[in-house]
Order: C-alpha cells, then structure tokens, then sequence
C-alpha cells in the first residue's frame, strides 16, 4: 500500500503524524474520514492485508450478521445508504467485506493505511507530547494521538491440548480464517466449540461432509434468525425508512431494532405469555433475546419460563432426546450468555452424517497426528476447526505493549481488572483514545463505533480550536463511571455464568475469575454520560 508519507526518514526517527489508528476495521476506517475532515494527517496501522476487522478475518463457513443488515451498516453517508443493496435480512460475510471494501474505496481510504503492520507496542513520550508505535515488522511510528480500533473481540484464543502441532489434517480457528475457499466435501470434518462462530459453522459444514463431529463443552441456547433475501422492491422500502431504522436504534438498549418489551413475564395471563413467547420465536434476529419480557435476564422465575419455553422448542427439533437433553443448557439461563442465531441448527442434529460428543462429560485429553482423543473414544478426522473463541475485550490491548505516563504499562494498570472513563480514555495513558475499549456500550456495534468516534472526533475538534495539545483522563471521574458501571450490573443474571461476557475464557492465564469485564447498561444512558462530559467542557479530562 502507498502511505502519505515515508513510514521512516532517513535518521531513522520516526515520522511523526497527528493520529494514529490501531486497525482499519469499521471503527477505524470511519475514524480515518473523520480525521481527515478534521485535516488531521493520520495513518491507519492494519495487521492483515485488507480492510474490513472481523469481517475481515471471520471469513468462516457461513458467517453473518445477526444484526439486521440495514442496522448494521454505516449511517452517516445518505449516498452510500441509497447506493448499497443488502442482498439478506442478515448479510453473508463476503458481503460485508464487500461493503467495507466499497467505503474504504469511495473515500480513497487505502492511501492512509499501511497493511500488514501488527502493532506491537505503543510508548508515550511526556517531553514530545507524542506516542511512538511500532509493529512487529520494526517499523516506528510517531504521532500526537492514538485511537485504538483494535475491536472487542478480536484476539482468538485456541485451547491448549497437548499435540495439537502433530496434527496432520487442516486446521483453523474460525477469527483467522484462510481466504482460499476450504472443501469439506466427502471430509471428515471436528468443530470444536458452540458459540455463535461454532454454530454458524456447524450448520453449514453439515451440509457437505462425510461426517461431521461437534464437540460441545457447554451448550449454548440459539434461537431461529428467520433469514431471507431481499428483492429490489423491499431494498426500496428499507431505504425509505433508513431514517426511522436509526432513529429506533438510538433509543433501543442495546441499539438494536428489537428492544425489551414494557412488562414483566407475570404481569400477563400464561395464554398471553404462551403467545408472546411463539411470536418471538417466529420473528426475525434477536427479538427473542433483547425483545423479551423486561425482567427476563434479571428475574429468576421469569428466566425460568422463557428457558423451559426454548428448551422444549429444542425437544421438538431434535428427534433423539438424548441429543436434545445434551443440547440444553443446565448450567444457565436463557440470554444469560450471547444468543446464537440460528437456522436449522438444531436439525443437523436429526442427520445421520452428524454426531455430537459432550466434551464435559468426556473431555479431549490430546489431539493426534489423525484426529481428537477424548477420555472415551477416538475420532479420526481431516479437519479441525476450532471455533474456541477470543480474549474479549481487553484481550486485544492486553497483546499490545502501551507504555503510558512514566513507563507504567496498560496491564500493570489493569491489573486487578480494566478501568476506563467511558471505555475511552484511561488515566495515565494521555492522547490516547480507545473506541471500543473496555465498557463502551456494545449490542448493534457500528451504531457504538459511529457514536465513540464522533465523540473522540468532537473533543480532537475541541481541542484544536483552542490550541490544546493534551487530554487526560482525572481519577475521580473514572472511578465514577467505573461505579456506575459496577452499578448497572447489579442483579443481572448474566453476573452469574462463565462467558466473555463476564471476562472468563478457559484457555488464557489469569482469566478465569468472573467480574464486571463489559459496560451492561443501555447504551442511550451510556451515550448520556459521554455527552455529559462534553456538555460540561469535558469535565474530568485533563486538557492542556
Ligand atoms: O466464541 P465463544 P465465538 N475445550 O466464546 C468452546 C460474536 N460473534 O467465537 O462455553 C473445549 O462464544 C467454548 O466452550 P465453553 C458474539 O458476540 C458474533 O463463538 O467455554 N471447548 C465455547 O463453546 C459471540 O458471543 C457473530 O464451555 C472449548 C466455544 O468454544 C462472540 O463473537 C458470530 C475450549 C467458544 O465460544 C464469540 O463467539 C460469531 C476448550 N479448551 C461470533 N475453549 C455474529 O454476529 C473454548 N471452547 C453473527
């Protein structure tokens, strides 16, 4: 790729730029336009060869939106709404490459990026007023800000069996994808995980291999996504209502179209109960999970109706019961972790090509030149894929080394769990702005990313207005936020299980210990509270 400017002058000190991006995913290729109008000059360090992030590196079998597509997409550019044509209520992965493809093109984006730079390390200079980047190529970097767009999950994590390396068969981890298309015609073919990656996966692998072997250490509860293509004339209608679409996921919680319903599960008769239950079980994307009765996810009695509920739907999908029970979680509710959209999943389970193994009951003890060990069988297989998850959230900061104020690493800060004014802005770390940082509110994302960088956007603006060339974030509104974050988590049923969710993932060090890791209030509240601290000058940052 062709940058602005030479990535290193000829004494090897590093160039200096106003800002710096960490990733051209959708949060950084939108930062980089506004940057650019702010007349910023900014370099944008990518760690693949493309643009795109997750729809960059999730090029899985059967990967898509579980958001509506027309939510999904960015909302700030009228021509590029009227142009784009979703070609599914819950676009395919390519397609959003695509997309992400035609802004990059549209605002001549490629030039300010350099490809393959995997920053590594990030240090602030005190006397310079200036962060010095560096990525696993050597290269070095300088510049005044840097804005993280290292996305929320985004650092795969593998699990460690003994022998994985010996295995001599494909293997993938469904986040680092290969681009060349992968046959699993006639192939003998392990999932390993039931996330909403595993399941997407699962239910269209079954479709071509010979046999199909899932092994699922926790179940998850998935619900029907309902998708279907869109026409031109339905294309036309969406358009004419883009408007009202974002304006509904401005005050919905979690800037979905779908949001929780205004009463309680008791409040109505259990006919009516029975009735609203099946027609969010027949309705489109996350309605289910996120347009539910409003004590759902914090009621346990009511949790209970709404997992009986789905446990039977599965009973009835699934013709063996033994399988079916092996599909229903036990240890969680409904919703209390991510809910995987599904179509047909559960019925993959009725063909003959398709076994599922229970890895609690019998773990994996080794992986072999020929396939999967578990503590009871043997299964020879060509393909592996690990659709085992990531290092959420601050996984993807916790792999770069930032050197703020004085020396004093990110981590060291973090050690005894991440801190953030907004997920934005971390004490110590001056100039340096974090787009989806620890709890920002997250849900339908791009409509978090569009608010985060025009948040960052507007105080870049502010400052250079009035001659400002330093913001730091003050301890005593960070510890407030963080209160209200503590705050919004209280009773949330979710606090009670295991996922990324709450900051645990089995196969990273140091991670197992359950905790408040995201922001799980309403992102209009969340967005209250950044716009409060704009409102007040920008109250609790340090601006000099
Ligand atoms: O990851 P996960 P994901 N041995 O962490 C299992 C978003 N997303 O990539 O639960 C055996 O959910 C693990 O088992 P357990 C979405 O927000 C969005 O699927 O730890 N198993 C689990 O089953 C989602 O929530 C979309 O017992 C092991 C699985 O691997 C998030 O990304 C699509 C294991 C990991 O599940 C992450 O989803 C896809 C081990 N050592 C993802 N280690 C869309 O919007 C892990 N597992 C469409």
């Amino acid at each position: 790729a062709i940058i602005e400017t030479p990535v290193r002058d000829a004494t090897a000190e590093a160039v200096l730029f106003d800002a710096i991006v960490v990733g051209a995913g959708m949060s950084g290729l939108y930062q980089l336009i506004r940057l650019r109008e702010l007349g910023l000059r900014a370099l944008v360090l990518e760690a693949g060869t493309g643009v795109g992030g997750t729809w960059y590196w999730n090029r899985y079998p059967g990967c898509r939106f579980d958001s509506e597509s027309y939510s999904y997409g960015y909302s700030f550019d009228r021509e590029l709404l009227a142009e784009w044509h979703w070609s599914e209520h819950f676009a395919p992965q390519p397609e959003t490459e695509r997309y992400l493809n035609r802004v990059a093109d549209k605002y001549d984006l490629r030039r300010s990026i350099r490809f393959r730079s995997r920053v590594t390390a990030a240090a602030w200079d005190e006397a310079g007023l200036s962060w010095t980047v560096t990525t696993e190529d050597g290269g070095a970097f300088r510049s005044r800000f840097l804005i993280t767009a290292i996305g929320a999950l985004s650092s795969p994590t593998m699990p460690n069996f003994p022998g994985m390396d010996s295995f001599r068969g494909q293997a993938f981890h469904t986040g680092l994808w290969p681009k060349e298309p992968v046959d699993f015609a006639g192939k003998r073919v392990a999932v390993i995980g039931t996330g909403a990656s595993g399941v997407q996966t699962i239910q269209e692998v079954a479709k071509t291999a010979a046999q199909l072997t899932v092994f699922q250490r926790t179940p998850n509860w998935c619900a029907p996504l309902h998708n279907a293509t869109i026409g031109a004339e339905e294309m036309a209608a969406i358009r004419a209502r883009y408007d009202e679409i974002f304006a509904r996921c401005e005050e919905t919680f979690s800037c979905f179209l779908h949001t929780p319903d205004s009463r309680n599960t008791f409040d109505v008769t259990e006919e009516e109960r029975n009735a609203f239950l099946e027609k969010l079980y027949a309705e489109r994307g996350f309605g289910i999970w996120v347009g539910n009765f409003k004590d759902m996810l914090t009621n346990r009695e009511a949790n209970r109706v709404i997992s009986d509920f789905v446990a039977n739907k599965i009973r009835q999908r699934v013709k063996d019961q033994r399988v079916a029970e092996l599909l229903i979680p036990k240890n969680h509710g409904f919703g209390t972790r991510r809910v995987p959209l599904e179509t047909r999943y559960y019925e993959v389970y009725n063909q003959p090509n398709v076994t599922l193994v229970d890895s609690r009951a019998t773990p994996i003890t080794r992986i072999t030149p020929t396939g999967i060990e578990t503590s009871d069988a043997t299964y020879d297989v060509d393909i592996i894929v690990y659709a085992t998850g990531f290092d959420a959230l601050r996984g993807a900061f916790d792999r770069i080394d930032f050197r703020g104020r004085d020396g004093v690493t990110l981590k060291q800060v973090w050690d005894h769990g991440a801190t953030s004014l907004v997920g934005m802005l971390e004490h110590g770390f001056p100039n340096m702005f974090m787009l989806l940082g620890p709890h920002t509110a997250l849900g339908n994302i791009p409509r978090s990313i569009e608010f985060n960088v025009e948040w960052v956007s507007a105080l870049l603006g502010h400052m250079q207005a009035n001659g400002l060339t330093r913001a730091e974030a003050q301890p005593a509104a960070i510890a407030a936020w963080m209160d209200h974050v503590n705050e919004v988590a209280k009773g949330l049923l979710s606090m009670e299980v295991d996922s990324w969710m709450t900051g645990v993932n089995i196969n990273v060090a140091g991670k197992q210990v359950r905790h408040v890791a995201r922001y799980t209030g309403s992102a209009p509240a969340y967005r209250a509270w950044a716009n409060g601290i704009a409102e007040r000058g920008y109250d609790g940052i340090a601006l000099t």
